[in-house]
């Protein structure tokens, strides 16, 4: 029923359907650990809520069509997503990470998971020769966020899919995006993942992680995984995920535009030196921007003169909250060099200490404009 419904239509109805018992129109928080069976194994699709829940199978349905794959897992968190994607390889094995993502993910990668004897190489994605150049015989996934988190660059995911040695995983976080704005899989990726924390959430309560993909050998081999390790979201969790997730469409259109509005306000501004986001004719990937996305988002960074600067306006604004995470309805700023990517410091990865970065909400935009204003007085 759902294959041919459009994006806003299934980010309501996929995966839900009414109660068959009472006709409740929202899916049911199945707030149990696990299921009464008439003999051994003879039960009614579920058995303990690790392996599966009614609340989480109706969020697994829902990502998989926003993301236009035939799979979803849920975990609960982002980085227990990507943690399960990393169980699947063994020492000696190598990964091709882009060279900005999350601080999370580097502190996984290089702290965590290079004591089991993986390998990492940490390259920028926009140069094609070395990219080429970093594949080894060894290499099992290129792992990339487009936009990055925080410098918003963006990955060429055509190119880059088609460059991939055939037995390469291709895992593209699409946290900043959103499944409203880009589709990774539509243009050959094999895992897409989300911090559900932010937009599919949305609205700043849940902590929450997604992949979605379309291989059937891939999708048994995450779930066994998943199941094995155990890091599954809870049925209230997935509730707010599903709930959030309803205005997904509406809300990307509005952070985007307000995160337009502010970025060009900035780029005028003279104490700033400069303004990154794709939605900008400045960003050195406008274009590619303009083909792979359907908008540009809600977040804008910003470099200003010195680590001195950034954190005098960080804690000036009074609208923009001071936080760490992103995506909510409500704007949020911080300093990624002392905050979000402090794990990255003195490695090849490490950001600026004069950036802020911004995590635009759907407030009236003319009200955080005079925030800003005010912060950088
Ligand atoms: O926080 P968690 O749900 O575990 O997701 C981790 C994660 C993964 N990928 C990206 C692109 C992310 O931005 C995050 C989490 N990021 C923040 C908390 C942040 O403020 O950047």
């Amino acid at each position: 029923m759902t294959d041919k419904l459009h994006f806003d239509t299934l980010a309501i109805h996929a995966g839900q359907e009414p109660d068959p018992t009472t006709g409740a129109i929202m899916t049911p928080i199945y707030q149990t650990s696990t299921f009464v069976q008439a003999a051994p194994g003879d039960h009614k699709g579920y058995e303990y809520s690790r392996s599966g829940n009614p609340t989480r199978t109706a969020l697994e349905a829902l990502i998989a069509a926003l993301e236009q794959g035939r799979y979803g897992l849920a975990f609960a968190s982002g980085l227990a997503a990507i943690d399960t994607v990393m169980k699947l390889f063994n020492p000696g094995d190598h990964i091709i990470v882009g060279n900005d993502v999350y601080g999370g993910t580097f502190r996984l990668f290089e702290k965590v998971y290079r004591r089991f004897g993986l390998t990492f190489s940490w390259v920028d994605l926009g140069n094609p020769e070395k990219v080429q150049a970093a594949f080894t015989p060894q290499t099992k996934m290129l792992w990339l966020e487009t936009p990055t988190n925080p410098l918003l660059s963006l990955a060429d995911l055509t190119a880059l899919a088609e460059s991939a040695p055939q037995n390469v995983i291709v895992a593209v976080d699409n946290t900043f995006a959103s499944p409203a704005l880009q589709q990774p899989l539509t243009f050959g990726a094999d895992i897409v993942m989300h911090s559900s924390t932010k937009y599919l959430g949305g609205h700043s309560d849940v902590v929450g992680g997604l992949l979605a993909l379309n291989d059937e050998s891939l999708y048994n081999e995450l779930k066994f995984l998943q199941n094995a390790a155990g890091a599954v979201p809870g049925p209230m969790d997935c509730f707010l995920v599903l709930r959030g997730a309803k205005t997904l469409g509406l809300r990307m259109e509005r952070h985007s535009t307000n995160a337009l509005q502010i970025a060009r306000w900035l780029e005028d501004h003279s104490a700033v030196r400069r303004v990154l986001y794709p939605g900008l004719e400045s960003h050195p990937q406008h274009e590619l921007a303009k083909r792979q996305m359907t908008g540009f988002g809600g977040m804008v960074s910003l470099i200003l003169e010195d680590e001195q600067a950034a954190r005098k306006m960080v804690s000036r604004t009074k609208l923009f909250a001071l936080a760490e995470s992103l995506g909510g309805v409500e704007s949020l700023i911080e300093h990624p060099y002392s905050m979000t990517h402090a794990s990255t410091a003195d490695s090849e990865i490490a950001v600026d200490p004069g950036l802020v970065r911004l995590s635009v909400g759907i407030e009236n935009v003319d009200d955080l404009l005079a925030d800003l204003q005010q912060a950088l007085g």
